[in-house]
């Protein structure tokens, strides 16, 4: 079928495939650096372990080991995904060089270390978002914003604030808004006895962080929520109920959910709207957790799809939406690829609803048929739609770009052991 009749057959559902494949052009989505090298970073030695809670597991061949490696890793995925990639950068990943003064703590870190990043974004026309790193360093004791131990928590502050300066220097530079996203592990792998003392400290923190003067039309600080991580099994400082209180409280903080951080039965896709009743504004952090956090590749799968249509449906402007997995047993650069042009693929496909005509069946209380021609969109010719959005994009169409990664191995990759 050619995209002619596809287009034609959306059409007598009152659906405009043209309009689709050109709104989902101009919208954002994150592409996370640290798939690139299994969460390391550079400022910290790159063989220690991963800490906060979050884990990866595998070896394949070609991880990044230096800003040279991932830059040139980013380019490729940048090459072969269709739509707006935007940069998401952690603050671990900051360059340091001789012209920038060497090696500085996280609670010194200034935007001229981001310098080189700027550089990269500005040369392919893309924005970034930012995280500060609260999690692989020394002065993680484990906790950091919540810690006890006022040095602790101080330093951390600091590294709060210093990344507030950097996230504005992104949205200034490249002309974007920057979201920049707080997530700890704090957290306890035993049940604690104080609950609420690292929650208030934590909200001191924050509080502490936020004071710092930015502009709240370019920089949107967030708050992450998480349920528990690898030994963090029994309390989470910054739970769900901790951050939505939070991020209400305030006009200058913004709720981030991450849908490997509920339980398991829960979905990301049904509070989206429930945020959206209240705040003009929400992110998200879209993984794949296999029975727990675990953070594989995002599939085009029943979830990413409806967490899709939900943001579609809601507002796509209304979400700022940022992958976020890291697998090291696979090839990272198809990791990247997959997981990006599946998140494309689900946001098409929310695009490519009768929304209203649904709306309409619903409020009408006409389930039967609701359900039917739900189930009949399933089978809709997707494939030449998004066929045509990755022809439009000028990008690989399926079955056009894996035998590039399979080259960019062969030659790049295996050289890096
Ligand atoms: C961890 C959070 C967090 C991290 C990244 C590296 O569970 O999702 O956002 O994955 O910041």
């Amino acid at each position: 079928m050619s995209y002619l009749e596809a287009k034609s057959k959306y059409a007598a559902m009152g659906i405009d495939t043209d309009a689709a494949i050109n709104r989902l052009k101009a919208v954002p989505v994150s592409l996370h650096c640290w798939q690139g090298d299994d969460v390391r970073g550079f400022d910290t030695d790159p063989n220690k372990p991963l800490t906060g809670g979050i884990q990866t597991t595998g070896n394949y061949l070609g991880r990044a080991r230096n800003p040279q490696e991932l830059m040139d890793d980013i380019d490729k995925v940048i090459e072969l995904v269709p739509g707006q990639v935007k940069m998401n950068l952690h603050a671990s990943y900051a360059i340091f060089d001789e012209q920038n003064g060497g090696w500085v703590d996280r609670d010194k870190l200034e935007p001229k270390h981001f310098q080189k990043w700027v550089d990269f974004c500005k040369e392919r026309q893309i924005g970034c978002d930012f995280n500060p790193t609260f999690f692989s360093h020394p002065m993680a004791d484990p906790l950091t914003l919540s810690s006890p131990n006022e040095e602790t928590r101080k330093f951390w502050v600091e590294h709060g604030k210093a990344c507030i300066h950097i996230s504005q220097y992104l949205a200034d530079e490249l002309g974007q808004p920057c979201v920049m996203n707080i997530w700890t592990g704090d957290g306890y792998k035993d049940i604690p006895v104080d609950r609420i003392g690292p929650r208030m400290r934590y909200k001191q923190s924050f509080d502490e962080i936020l004071s710092e003067p930015f502009d709240k039309t370019k920089v949107y600080p967030c708050a992450e929520s998480k349920v528990f991580g690898i030994g963090v099994e029994s309390y989470t400082v910054g739970s769900a109920e901790w951050c939505l209180k939070y991020a209400s409280s305030r006009d200058d903080c913004i709720c981030l959910m991450g849908n490997g951080h509920y339980h398991p039965t829960e979905v990301v896709s049904d509070k989206i709207s429930s945020i959206l009743a209240y705040d003009e504004k929400m992110a998200l952090h879209v993984t794949r957790g296999v029975r727990w956090d675990s953070d594989h590749v995002v599939l085009f799968d029943d979830e990413t799809k409806e967490l899709c249509k939900e943001i579609v449906r809601c507002g796509l402007d209304r979400v700022f939406i940022a992958l976020d997995y890291f697998d090291a047993s696979i090839n990272r650069i198809s990791a990247w690829v997959t997981g990006f042009r599946n998140l494309q693929k689900a946001l098409l496909f929310a695009l490519l609803q009768p929304n209203q005509q649904l709306v309409k069946l619903q409020n009408e209380g006409n389930f039967t048929k609701l359900m039917v021609m739900q189930e009949e969109l399933k089978t809709m010719p997707f494939g030449e739609i998004w066929e045509e959005y990755c022809h439009v994009c000028q990008k690989p169409a399926d079955g056009q770009w894996f035998s590039e990664i399979e080259k960019y191995e062969n030659e790049v990759l295996r050289q890096r052991n």
